[in-house]
């Protein structure tokens, strides 16, 4: 149900249920779990792009599953959405959404998770879940008023409106729109660009960014302090360090 591709030093990750707008089911969660922390233990990655095939990034839960059953929520969440949220936020490369078409429910959580967000010109964004009479899930409670601000956020969550993307850029809700055929290439231009810069700095100030958020100026203080030591050591810092000092461009290895 994904695709996983490696392209010089980043990985690509592709919802791959396009009849079906590529919803979520269980399988494709635990396919995009494997996928991501394999991308985490792989060196060679350095940053790694998320991305729907067909017209759709992804249309959130899998509706129709319902009809094979009563489905149990919570367990649904907790041993399938919350995890590929977790896996996402806690991998320590930078990870670009390439929004191809809508994103709905789950599926704007996907994207939100992810550390730089693209979308296509003609894709969307829709909090339905209060049309099927649910609440926002999948870290949406807390990743989206972190990027559009709590009035915003429950705007979006009670009315349940389609944004579109240039009104997704204006709230801050992605960083970027472009013209739909160069979504792909754009975002591989990012991705590599991204790969060619200090992996660890990335992903330990990732870590220091989602902690941040969730604790005092002295405690982050106090982290960044522990983390830049951490940096420090890289050899990514010592080569930054010399080629300042020799007036020429860095050549970061990303470790
Ligand atoms: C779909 C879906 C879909 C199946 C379109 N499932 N087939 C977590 C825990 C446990 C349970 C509950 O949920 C959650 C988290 C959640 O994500 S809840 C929110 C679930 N998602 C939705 O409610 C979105 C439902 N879909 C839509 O609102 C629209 O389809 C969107 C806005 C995504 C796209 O609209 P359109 O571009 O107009 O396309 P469409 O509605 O015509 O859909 C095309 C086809 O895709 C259609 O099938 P068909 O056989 O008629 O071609 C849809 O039934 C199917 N589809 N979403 N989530």
């Amino acid at each position: 149900t994904i695709l996983l591709e490696h392209r010089q030093s980043v990985g690509i990750v592709t919802l791959n249920r396009p009849d079906k707008l590529n919803a979520c089911t269980s399988t494709m969660h635990r396919e995009l779990v494997d996928a991501i922390e394999s991308l985490g233990q792989d060196d060679a990655i350095r940053a790694v792009v998320l991305t729907g095939s067909g017209r759709a990034f992804c249309a959130g839960q899998d509706l129709g599953v319902t009809k094979q059953g009563p489905i149990d929520y919570e367990m649904a969440l907790k041993r399938g959405y919350n995890p590929v949220i977790h896996a996402l936020t806690h991998l320590e490369k930078p990870v670009i959404a390439a929004v191809n078409g809508v994103a709905a429910g789950a599926g704007v959580a996907l994207a939100l998770a992810c550390d730089y967000k693209v979308a296509a010109d003609d894709a969307s964004f829709v909090q339905a879940f209060v049309q099927i009479g649910l609440v926002p899930d999948s870290g949406s409670t807390w990743l989206l008023p972190r990027h559009v601000g709590l009035a915003k956020a429950m705007e979006l969550a009670m009315f349940g409106d389609k944004l579109d993307a240039s009104g997704a850029e204006a709230l801050g809700l992605i960083n970027r729109v472009v013209p739909h055929d160069t979504l792909l290439p754009q975002a591989l231009e990012l991705a590599q660009r991204l790969a060619s810069l200090p992996t660890r700095a990335i992903g330990l100030m990732k870590r220091a960014f989602y902690d941040g958020l969730e604790s005092s100026l002295a405690d982050a203080l106090d982290r960044e302090a522990h983390i830049q030591q951490l940096a420090s050591q890289t050899a990514d810092h010592q080569e930054g360090i010399r080629a300042f000092l020799e007036k020429r461009r860095p050549t970061f290895r990303g470790m």
